[in-house]
């Protein structure tokens, strides 16, 4: 990429927008949201200024320190900010670029600013939303220090001491009168750096928590970038062919890096990045990867044979089955769009990834046949199995309009049809569902039972959903297809809520209808519409006194307030609870509890469906031993 744009950079270009009032107004407009999600984002602003400090050339190491009180600090060794007067203001740059907003030139035009985070934003926000903010430049002569709190400035930048080195270093404290908490999450902020280390191969990122004793420290350097990411997404899963494929491209103002590899999964994992942003609606990048990755391989079967005349061609989707690749792009003019911003716009970057890659995989294929053989293979097998299920899918339809009802037998379906007001508990067994049908609100509650051994579609392909007696049920109440056909717009139910004994089978099932979920009906999970019903764990009573306890701890709380001579009832299934019981428990929305499924991000999902439901064992006895917690978030 060519940063012609840089030398024309100087202070004057930095636009005031709106005054830091602003931010602390309607935080959510600038960061998202005032959750733990908007207090990640704030480190992530911080980070991404190290991050265009070491794109533009200048900066090898960044650390992230996330101190025993909850306030960060971020190191890096840049050139520092500018402490020189910016004429325009009157005021050092480093002052403006924490205390205007907008400073930086993101939305100037003109500026280096390649990463970014959810709209944009920048340091000066950060410092809108801190408690106090403190920052320490070093040009190779000088330490210079200034202290801000609430986006303010205590006092004039003021130089504090001597020093050889040149860098950044600032140490922040979220505003608590701001963010619901301030307690970070080390997992989410590792996957976020850790993307960050492969995505800019070479700069080490260190990331410690000192909450911890001993603290916690990730040390990460990707000599080789994405392809390195890729292995990592790999790491799991059993490969087709050991070394990952790699290609890049560069052009004046864009520059493409593309990395795959293909795996004996049946699911495609293609992540996509445009400056670094994680491009989660996709766009031109991805469409040009596809188009081309779709073309060369059907021209290469055509000409070996493999495809015969009177055959039709491969698709993408069979051609992607088992892929994981990454995408990264850099360009100087990045259009961002869709509702999240994160869909790369720019028409041009099409082409350049679709020229990128065309020439460079027909030669992979063309020198590595017994690789290519193992993929046709693959893809040949996907089509037959994509064939088969669409065939099945035209039986289910005619035989439901033959009979009149496209509905399940087993559904006991509500009355009103708005998904806005309406729900469907998917309950394990019979029993339970019989006590679900006789407990619900029939007019907005409707009860899908599901009994007996669940398909688990990770280790199955797509013509075995279609047809399956545990998961055919599934689709039809829900109305939305799976698949690249899956249409949101006809879900019948707003609330999909999953209702399982609290017990290793029924935790078993949970996992099992996630993954389906996941893997065939993603934009449900995403948008929010999976629950997970919460029955009790205990009835305690004491003559007419009667409480439900949701936990031990809970337990506990209720022997003590009505002591020691009741009775303790653990349940040990949903069966157990008559009809009324299993309403007021866990059906009536004025006093239960659902848990709302929440993906954190699709690359971590895919791992943890991977690892739980795949079928290496011992990655899955390690997963379930290192991150005992996110299982449990999991499957709750
Ligand atoms: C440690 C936490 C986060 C940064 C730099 C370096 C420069 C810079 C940052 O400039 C834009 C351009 C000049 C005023 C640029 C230094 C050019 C020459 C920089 C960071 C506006 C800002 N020398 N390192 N910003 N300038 N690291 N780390 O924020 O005119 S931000």
């Amino acid at each position: 990429m060519s940063n012609n744009n840089t030398t024309n950079y100087d202070e004057t270009q930095i636009q005031v927008l709106e005054g830091l009032e602003a931010v602390r107004k309607r935080p959510g407009m600038y960061i998202g949201s005032t959750s733990v999600r908007g207090l990640h984002h704030l480190v992530y602003e911080i980070v991404d200024n190290a991050i265009d400090e070491a794109l533009a050339g200048f900066c090898k190491n960044i650390s992230i320190d996330i101190n025993k009180d909850n306030s960060v600090t971020v190191i890096d060794d840049g050139r520092g900010i500018p402490i020189g007067i910016q004429p325009k203001m009157g005021i050092p740059a480093v002052e403006v670029v924490f205390t205007v907003l907008h400073a930086g030139g993101k939305f100037g035009g003109g500026g280096y600013k390649v990463s970014g985070g959810l709209h944009g934003v920048g340091a000066s926000v950060v410092n809108a939303l801190s408690s106090y903010l403190e920052v320490e430049v070093s040009n190779g002569e000088h330490v210079y220090y200034q202290r801000y709190e609430r986006g303010k400035s205590c006092g004039p930048l003021r130089k504090i001491g001597n020093t050889d080195q040149t860098g950044t270093k600032v140490t922040f404290m979220a505003d608590d009168a701001v963010f619901e908490t301030l307690e970070y999450d080390y997992d989410v902020l590792l996957t976020r750096m850790r993307e960050q280390a492969f995505l800019n191969a070479g700069i080490t990122i260190v990331f410690t928590d000192h909450r911890t004793e001993p603290e916690t420290k990730t040390v990460m350097c990707h000599e080789g970038g994405i392809r390195e990411f890729v292995g990592y997404i790999n790491r799991n899963k059993e490969n087709l062919h050991p070394h990952v494929i790699y290609f890049d491209s560069k052009k004046e103002d864009a520059e493409v890096e593309i990395a795959m590899q293909y795996t004996d999964s049946y699911n495609e994992t293609l992540i996509s990045f445009a400056n670094n942003i994680n491009t989660t609606e996709g766009g031109t990048h991805e469409i040009g990867f596809k188009s081309a990755l779709t073309r060369v391989f059907n021209d290469y079967a055509r000409k070996y044979n493999i495809l015969k005349e009177n055959d039709k061609n491969l698709s993408g989707e069979d051609i992607r089955e088992g892929l994981t690749a990454i995408i990264s792009v850099k360009v100087t003019e990045a259009q961002f769009e869709g509702q999240t911003k994160t869909k790369l716009g720019n028409s041009e970057v099409r082409s350049l990834v679709e020229n990128a890659i065309g020439d460079k995989l027909a030669a992979f294929l063309e020198e590595n046949p017994a690789v290519s053989r193992t993929i046709f293979d693959k893809a040949l097998t996907a089509a037959r199995a994509r064939e088969a299920a669409r065939k099945a899918r035209e039986l289910t339809r005619k035989s439901a309009l033959s009979s009149g009802s496209s509905l399940p037998g087993k559904l006991a379906d509500c009355s009103d049809k708005n998904p806005e007001n309406t729900e469907i508990y998917i309950v394990e067994g019979d029993s339970a569902g019989g006590s679900a049908k006789q407990g619900r609100d029939r007019s907005f509650q409707a009860i899908l039972p599901l009994w007996g051994k669940m398909l688990n579609v990770e280790k199955s392909r797509i013509d075995k959903v279609y047809g399956n007696d545990k998961l055919m049920p599934v689709i039809t109440a829900l109305g939305a297809g799976i698949g690249e056909e899956f249409d949101l717009s006809k879900l019948r139910y707003g609330k999909v809520i999953i209702m399982a004994d609290a017990d290793v089978d029924g935790s078993h099932i949970r996992t099992l209808l996630l993954t389906f979920f996941f893997r065939y009906m993603r934009p449900l999970v995403e948008e929010g519409h999976v629950y997970i019903a919460q029955p009790p764990l205990y009835k305690v009573s004491r003559g007419k006194q009667l409480r439900y306890a949701y936990s031990d701890k809970q337990l506990a709380q209720h022997l003590e307030e009505i002591g020691e001579k009741c009775e303790v009832q653990r349940y040990k299934g949903l069966g157990e609870m008559n009809a009324g019981q299993l309403w007021e428990t866990t059906m009536d929305p004025a006093t239960r509890t659902i848990l709302r499924v929440e993906l954190e991000d699709a690359i971590t999902a895919d791992e943890i469906f991977t690892v739980l439901m795949g079928d290496k064992v011992e990655p899955r006895r390690q997963f379930i031993e290192a991150y005992a917690k996110t299982v449990r978030n999991l499957d709750i």
